[in-house]
């Protein structure tokens, strides 16, 4: 027996009778109380929670090996995508450990870079992250969020590129938004919310955004308000310039639902109306580009994997929509107009398929890409010739290439150097049987030559919402955990948009049970097929897949030895009551409609613990500032699995601090916490280390 199982004296949390009443059914809420972050009672609960979580890693010998393996790997040069904007180049880059990346302009791609914006210099310990930029036509000016501690809330200011020197803009209470600039550069149209009130800003339910335009120099209080819905306090306004600079286009969205309508205004008119083009919430619409009145756009609209089709603002009836690109066997996730071409992201079993076409529709080829992997990039303007992609795979770190629209051809433009060798891993996609007989796909990497004895630490790791695609990606963890012998297993689940619209829908709502048997189905074909077993089975997840490993451990506890939840939602019944989580009912359905409720109630890892029961060993992970999924989650979820566990795994929670939802977060807090997820792993699953 391993000294995993030593004795863990957890604090006590103290437990109230509240009880809800929803649709009939008494629904008790015992640590109600910990919903409020910022009480003394909640902030002793949490010092008390890391003081037993921190004691029990800090005694873990592999923590420090751990630490510093990730900190060697991880300090290589990373690069973002270079974009153009007038005749300058921007991109970010990271010398390897920085907090931050870096935003650097040059003019001459082979040429000496210039800093134009260091995040690393606004605080001390990098938590102050650059959360969106955006740069004028000409490339003269920057507009750029930042955001603190993680939080979704951000602060927009000007920056002149030639100069450095911010201008005296500043923007505040925006969220979910962009800036998007006119073209003559005199000002942008971005989206916030009314002023929050200060001490409960992270909770408070996000409502009633509105679309604004700010003239450089003025100050905010002086920005035009452009749209809001009094009537429809779901709605939320994202803004965007056509390329010609005519026509301001206004997408409409309900929180996580693809659906959108469209609405529009001629720019080149002074007091022009807002036209409704899309008035209904049936497909879900991209503006791609337009010559003139015609535009182009990415619909669904009777295309589960999407379609191209233009529309003739002038001639708006749907009898005269056109069929550009139809929808193809593949997902259509993304396209531009390059060189009065479309160039055409699609997903072909997860795996990224570039194709370019004429603008009548006319197939012209397919990119020869350098693998099997995700393609991100092909940013650009209309008559671009050259662009930049880059290309990732699962033992291939982000290389950047540059592109020739003409030639065809792809050049490597900045390749990583990570300390290892390809060579020695490899990646299969295999395809298993979910519980309804559904074919899933599933990638599987490690070591070659890994012995199939029904003995390798495995990590299983699943999203499987929102429509969001896993696809093969590089990350330094992954690699030190196949370097430790582990198996990584990535499966494609029902509620992603691997597959498209059918198959993100067949994982929501009434559906949700889909995506946790997908993956069980998953851990239950690695153990039959010997790459493992429920010993050395972790799983792990982050939001929407906090919920799937929290869902999973209590239908299946005796299949799996640990459990990683990172920032997840565990209380289905009260998610859409915290900021922007009422958002999500698009994917989970509402606490608020009784069929929905009902099966909301039957997964909700909160609501499915039963005491007494074995659970797998579980390390929570959550941070003060995340504002998209409230801390409240993991603190209630761990007060109440620390209750009704029983025998000696340990069940622990780890709340970080100065730290968000993910987004923004500084590199040594993420190395911090990998090693400390691992450090746990290589104790509980009692896997031994080199060295
Ligand atoms: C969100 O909640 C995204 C929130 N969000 C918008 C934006 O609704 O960031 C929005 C509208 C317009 C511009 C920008 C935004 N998301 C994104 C989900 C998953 C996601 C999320 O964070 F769809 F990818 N979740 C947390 C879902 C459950 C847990």
């Amino acid at each position: 027996m391993s000294d995993a199982r030593q004795h863990i004296v957890y604090p006590v949390s103290r437990k109230v009778d509240h009880i809800d009443v929803i649709h009939g059914v008494e629904v008790p809420d015992p640590y109600r109380w910990l919903e409020d972050p910022d009480s003394e009672e909640t902030k002793a609960w949490v010092e008390d929670q890391n003081r037993v979580t921190f004691g029990y890693l800090g005694e873990i010998k592999a923590r420090s090996w751990l630490q510093q393996r990730l900190t060697k790997l991880w300090d290589f040069e990373k690069y973002g995508i270079p974009f153009q904007r007038g005749d300058r180049y921007f991109y970010s880059r990271n010398s390897g450990l920085q907090n931050q990346s870096v935003l650097y302009t040059l003019t001459d791609l082979e040429g000496e870079f210039r800093v134009l914006l260091d995040p690393n210099t606004l605080s001390d310990d990098g938590t102050i992250a650059l959360s969106g930029t955006a740069i004028t036509e000409d490339g003269k000016l920057m507009a750029y969020g930042l955001s603190t501690s993680g939080s979704d809330w951000q602060e927009w200011h000007v920056r002149d590129v030639e100069t450095g020197e911010d201008l005296p803009d500043l923007i505040k209470w925006v969220k979910f938004s962009g800036a998007a600039w006119t073209k003559d550069g005199k000002g942008f149209f971005y989206s916030r919310y009314d002023e929050p009130n200060e001490a409960t800003k992270l909770e408070d339910v996000n409502y009633y955004q509105k679309l604004y335009y700010h003239q450089l120099g003025q100050p905010q209080s002086e920005n035009v308000l452009i749209y809001e819905r009094p009537d429809h306090k779901e709605w939320m306004f994202t803004g965007n310039v056509t390329d010609d600079g005519r026509y301001l286009i206004i997408s409409v969205g309900r929180g996580t639902d693809p659906k959108n309508l469209l609405f529009y205004r001629d720019l080149s008119e002074p007091e022009s109306p807002v036209v409704e083009l899309i008035g209904e919430f049936e497909a879900s619409y991209s503006s791609i580009d337009n010559d003139g009145s015609r535009f182009w756009f990415l619909t669904d609209l009777d295309a589960p994997r999407s379609r191209i089709i233009a529309i003739d603002v002038e001639r708006p009836n749907r009898a005269n929509w056109e069929e550009v690109i139809p929808e193809a066997a593949e997902v259509l996730e993304d396209v531009g107009i390059l060189y009065n071409r479309f160039v055409v992201n699609y997903l072909q079993d997860a795996r990224s398929l570039v194709n370019i076409f004429d603008l009548d529709g006319t197939f012209v080829r397919e990119v020869k890409l350098p693998g099997i992997g995700s393609v991100r990039g092909f940013d650009g303007q209309r008559h671009d010739r050259e662009t930049f992609y880059m290309f990732t795979g699962f033992t291939t770190s982000g290389t950047i290439y540059h592109y020739d629209m003409v030639t065809d051809e792809s050049t490597i433009y900045r390749q990583p150097q990570v300390d290892f060798d390809p060579a020695d891993y490899e990646t299969q996609q295999i395809l298993y049987s979910s519980k309804d007989g559904t074919k899933v796909p599933m990638f599987i990497t490690h070591k070659k030559g890994l012995p199939l004895d029904g003995n390798n630490p495995t990590y299983l790791y699943g999203y499987g919402g929102f429509n969001i695609s896993l696809t093969p990606n590089f990350s330094i963890s992954n690699l030190v955990w196949m370097e430790m012998g582990g198996v990584s297993a990535v499966p494609n689940l029902r509620g992603g948009g691997e597959y498209g619209e059918e198959w993100h829908q067949a994982g929501t709502k009434l559906q949700k049970q889909n995506v946790f048997d997908d993956f069980i189905a998953a851990a239950e074909w690695l153990i039959d097929r010997k790459y493992t077993n429920s010993a050395k089975l972790a799983i792990g997840g982050g939001s929407n897949g906090g919920l799937l490993v929290g869902a999973c451990m209590t239908q299946r506890p005796d299949l799996f030895a640990a459990v990683l939840p990172a920032v997840g939602v565990l209380d289905m019944l009260r998610f859409h009551k915290f900021t922007i989580g009422w958002a999500w009912c698009s994917d989970y359905g509402s606490p608020d409609d009784p069929e929905e409720f009902k099966a909301l109630y039957a997964y909700s890892p909160l609501h499915n613990l039963k005491p007494g029961t074995a659970y797998p060993a579980t390390l929570i992970t959550t941070a003060d500032h995340d504002d998209r999924v409230v801390p409240a989650h993991s603190f209630k979820f761990a007060a109440a699995l620390q209750e009704a566990h029983e025998g000696e795994n340990p069940v622990l929670i780890r709340i970080e601090t100065k730290a968000g939802h993910g987004g923004g977060k500084p590199t040594a807090k993420m190395i911090e916490e990998i090693a400390d997820q691992f450090a746990f792993l290589v104790r509980v699953m009692d896997m031994k280390i080199e060295n």
